[in-house]
């Protein structure tokens, strides 16, 4: 009977605890936007525009320098996040037709399961609809810039007028005024920007007309010794278009995206585009250098004004939760669905290993646990960030996992032994759109070593170190046998543990 009872008492002490620790469980927003190359994002040291917003969570957080990506597209990303696992087991490879299979494990319904509210707001572009969330509200496909079409459960899918970075922002305050108060939450907040055709909110047409951009010092790459790197398909110089991607003298009567204008919003766009951007373009009469060069800050001018608004509407979400006194116990995480090329190789797009699209931007803050300014230079991937958000909701991550939580190393005196030395990447879109050869490879704090194959089939290596633009590939060359078999092991290693026997057997079969 005693024994009763005291058993009886510590279940009651266990619970208590348990609710105590419930009650300290953190809020968590993930905001996810699309191509913000960490070039653009002043906290990262870029020159190129200025992100007080974004920097704002770094500041008061930490910033992770080797935020990398395992496979640098956009839906790949997103898959990864939701299942902690790798392309080749969450079987979403590519964009193209495929449908994310959302009847799979997801750290989203592991957190519901323990009691958290869950929703999705804005860019999802899996092709399947969301599956576990307690809401969603996304843009079909790749969404559009203004007056977007938003999908809700039920297929109930409307047209909102208004620029879509303030609408998606507008939702997701709106779902946190609604939400049920005694449950902690976590939500996605996916923006469209700052993907093609770059689009900026009205407000910000023309934010930096007065700014001349530098050109990167491998803007006129010549891709000598990397053959896919000559192979693909994403120059400013020869893909970019001027009409749509530049906005010289669009067909504004027969592309989609404008046909949603209103007058009044067709007019102002119009007003700058057509008479600023396209008189001048007329006027210079460019040809060659000279014409790819003005591609150049023309492509940087819309890209940066785009996301000006997304840091603009960063700020309003932060505000918000200042506000309403969420913020301290609310986690806020700003990652991008991969990195981006900002002229770097002459290029936009990404889905190289290169760092430019391999390295994404990825800050976040955590009142009372991470000290504000931390910066991180560990490799982290984003197969740790389903663990990592179980982790800090206090929930064992499900053992098929393929990542791990990045808490232990960016808490003050952080744990970093045992941490990844190396981290594999796998990419398999060919050949459209952009005619990149397909490749796996691995990415230490050093070096970088790479299989292509399709067309392009030949081994790359890098010091970064040394040739941090990716110019010379070493593969081959007298005098780095032994770092290259030792990456080789590791590489090895990594598609073992991973369980990548695609790559497996063309390893084995052309080496
Ligand atoms: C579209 C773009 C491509 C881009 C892919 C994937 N072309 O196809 O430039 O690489 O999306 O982007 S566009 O003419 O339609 O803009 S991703 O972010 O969704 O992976
Ligand atoms: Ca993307």
């Amino acid at each position: 009977m005693l024994q009763q009872l005291t058993l009886l008492a510590l279940g009651v002490a266990l619970s208590a605890g348990a609710a105590a620790q419930q009650a300290k469980r953190p809020n968590i927003i993930f905001i996810l936007s699309d191509d913000h190359a960490f070039q653009a994002i002043s906290a990262y040291g870029g020159k190129l525009a200025q992100t007080p917003n974004i920097d704002r969570i770094g500041r008061q957080g930490a910033l992770f320098r080797n935020a990398l990506v395992t496979n640098s597209i956009c839906g790949p990303s997103r898959a990864t996040l939701l299942t902690g696992k790798y392309s080749h087991l969450n079987g979403f490879k590519e964009n193209g037709d495929v449908k994310f299979d959302g009847s799979q494990p997801q750290f989203h319904k592991i957190l519901r399961q323990h009691n958290y509210q869950t929703a999705w707001i804005g860019k999802w572009h899996l092709g399947s609809q969301p599956e576990g969330f307690d809401f969603w509200r996304i843009l079909p496909g790749q969404g559009d810039y203004y007056n977007p079409d938003f999908m809700e459960a039920g297929g109930k899918r409307t047209r909102v007028p208004g620029y879509v970075t303030n609408l998606v922002t507008d939702f997701s305050i709106d779902w946190l005024e609604h939400r049920d108060t005694t449950k902690p939450f976590m939500m996605v907040v996916g923006h469209k920007a700052t993907h093609r055709e770059w689009l900026p909110d009205l407000q910000d047409l023309g934010a930096y007309d007065n700014v001349r951009f530098p050109l990167p010092p491998t803007f006129y790459d010549d891709y000598k010794g990397r053959a896919a790197a000559a192979a693909q398909d994403m120059t400013i110089d020869k893909t970019m278009r001027l009409a749509e991607d530049l906005k010289v003298h669009v067909n504004y009567k027969g592309r989609y995206i404008y046909n949603r204008f209103s007058p009044e919003q067709l007019k102002t766009f119009q007003d700058y585009y057509e008479g600023k951007v396209s008189r001048e373009f007329d006027e210079k009469k460019l040809s060659g250098k000279a014409l790819a060069e003005w591609k150049y800050q023309r492509y940087l001018k819309d890209y940066l004004s785009t996301a000006k608004s997304l840091d603009r509407n960063i700020g309003r979400l932060l505000d918000y939760l200042d506000a309403h006194g969420l913020a301290e116990n609310t986690v806020v995480i700003y990652a991008s669905d991969q990195g981006f090329y900002l002229g770097e190789h002459g290029w936009f797009d990404k889905r190289f290993i290169y760092e430019e699209s391999l390295r994404t931007p990825f800050l976040i803050r955590y009142p009372g646990v991470i000290r504000p300014g931390t910066e991180v230079k560990e490799l982290m991937t984003n197969v740790d960030w389903a663990p990592t958000i179980l982790d800090m909701a206090g929930v064992p991550a499900q053992a098929d996992m393929q990542g791990r939580s990045f808490l232990p190393i960016v808490q003050p005196g952080g744990k970093k032994a045992g941490w990844r030395d190396a981290a594999y990447y796998h990419y398999y879109e060919f050949p459209q759109p952009h005619h990149v050869s397909p490749h796996f490879g691995v990415r230490t704090q050093r070096y970088t070593l790479v299989r292509f194959y399709g067309p392009a089939d030949a081994w790359e290596l890098y010091d970064l170190q040394k040739d941090p633009h990716q110019l010379h590939n070493l593969y081959g060359m007298k005098g780095y046998e032994r770092i290259t078999a030792t990456l080789r092991q590791q590489l090895d290693g990594l598609i073992s543990e991973y369980g990548d026997t695609e790559a497996r057997a063309i390893l084995d079969k052309k080496s």
